[in-house]
């Protein structure tokens, strides 16, 4: 789950101003390069959590701090979706996908020291 949500969302800020400072993104296995911004290795939850906050903002194109399925149609499945609106209203607010995501960093943290590497 965590790799989908995640590739979906690098996928999407690839060619954007967050990811401007990269020359050619590289969009095979090194995903994880593009996050970690102070290159050092590993990405730190701090990375993550920007990373993943500028994709929330770029996927609500509406601006009001609500994803709705067809904000995120052409980003995540149906069952994505599902999967990251923990109350079933059909709307995903920030701190429901922060939350979701911020999970998904703790289990690919295996080593459990706060960084994927
Ligand atoms: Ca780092
Ligand atoms: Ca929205
Ligand atoms: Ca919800």
């Amino acid at each position: 789950m965590h790799k989908t949500i995640l590739a979906a969302a690098i996928t999407l800020l690839a060619g954007t101003g967050f990811t401007a400072a990269q020359q050619a993104p590289a969009m095979h296995e090194g995903h994880l390069d593009q996050l970690d911004t102070d290159n050092d290795g590993g990405v730190s939850q701090g990375e993550y959590q920007a990373f993943m906050s500028a994709s929330f903002a770029r996927i609500d194109s509406n601006g009001d701090g609500v994803l709705v399925q067809s904000e995120v149609a052409e980003v995540l499945t149906p069952e994505q979706f599902a999967a990251i609106d923990a109350n079933g209203d059909g709307r995903v607010r920030r701190d429901e996908f922060m939350d979701r995501v911020m999970r998904d960093f703790a289990a690919a943290d295996r080593s459990g020291d706060g960084n994927l590497n």
